[in-house]
């Protein structure tokens, strides 16, 4: 029997490995697999570079890869390639430019504009999992794709809100996950049920991904701060602690919606050490995020991207918002 990994990223990539389970254990064609030997792999929503915890001595075997950048694990894969693996490689962003051209290698890539991971891997499948699919698009904020499948499948209102909001719960928690629900674990919670409104209803793991989620939002309500705002752009400080690293990136995608034509900035402070503050920045912008977050060492994509930035000890803030106002001027003249 040949081993079976699934790697994938533990926000909506959790969603696209319950369908690429399920997909196999019906023998679906394109996706082979040894239903009995799966083993899942994931981590925090950050941590890019999942392919590092495959084992060493793995050969002979299928390997999925769900929601995770191609360039970001490249090196493995091409080890894993001369090992004789048969890898599917199903993602939605941008892969680098370097492609491993190898009989066993499968790229299966999304069009971002429409689909994430997991609306792609239902598509893949034949459509069968719209539900899930529908809640895997509020992740991403795939509003079009989430419309569509709500509206095919005659959504009400409410159970709309249902599904955007059980999107939205994975997609924050993965970013700081909480003791006994890693993404594997969740994962495997999920496959108890048949449908998303199921697990919704029953589960004790949601209910606490629900209660984790309204206790963060109101914590980091009372603690954020606007540190700039003019026509075009607003940066926001978030405070620091698991609670606010798990609403940042939700949070500025809310901050987006209500201000459509500005630039919105939302810096998270991950850690503080001798250097200084090293902030998470989150960036949500009608066009051009990319090229924002490239000129602070960063990249994403058009509407959604992110950059690392380490603001020195007695530094002052007020340089950082400076460099920013920067990058978006030359975003904009770009
Ligand atoms: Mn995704």
């Amino acid at each position: 029997m040949m081993d079976t990994y699934i790697i994938f990223n533990g926000d909506e990539g959790t969603i696209a490995a319950y369908m690429v389970i399920n997909a196999i254990r019906k023998k679906l064609k394109n996706f082979p697999g040894e239903i009995k030997k799966i083993i899942p792999i994931s981590g925090p929503k950050e941590d890019l570079v999942l392919w590092r915890f495959l084992p060493e001595k793995t050969e002979n075997s299928i390997i999925y890869s769900l929601d995770l950048a191609l360039s970001k694990n490249l090196i493995y894969v091409e080890k894993f390639l001369a090992k004789n693996n048969l890898i599917l490689y199903i993602d939605h962003h941008y892969p680098g430019k370097i492609i491993p051209e190898h009989k066993n290698f499968n790229l299966l890539l999304a069009d971002d504009r429409k689909h994430n991971t997991s609306t792609f891997v239902n598509e893949l499948c034949g459509k069968i999992f719209d539900l899930w699919a529908t809640a895997g698009a509020s992740g991403d904020n795939k509003i079009e794709i989430f419309n569509e499948l709500s509206f095919k499948n005659n959504l009400s209102d409410y159970e709309k809100k249902l599904l955007w909001r059980f999107g939205k719960f994975i997609n924050s928690h993965s970013f700081s996950p909480k003791d006994k629900m890693s993404p594997t674990e969740l994962l495997k919670d999920l496959l108890n049920y048949f449908s998303p409104f199921d697990y919704i209803k029953n589960s004790k793991t949601y209910a606490k991904l629900a209660q984790t989620y309204l206790n963060d939002i109101k914590n980091v309500r009372s603690n954020i701060k606007t540190l700039y705002e003019d026509k075009n752009l607003i940066i926001i400080e978030f405070p620091a602690g698991d609670y606010s690293q798990r609403m940042f990136a939700g949070l500025a995608y809310w901050f987006y919606e209500h201000n459509k034509e500005k630039v919105i900035f939302c810096l998270f402070p991950q850690s503080t050490t001798n250097e200084g503050t090293l902030f998470s920045v989150s960036i949500r912008s009608n066009s051009n995020a990319n090229l924002i977050a490239e000129q602070l060492g960063g990249g994403g994509r058009h509407n959604a991207a992110g950059a690392n930035y380490l603001l020195k000890k007695n530094s002052d803030i007020r340089e950082f918002i400076i460099k920013i106002k920067k990058s978006v001027e030359n975003a904009k003249s770009s």
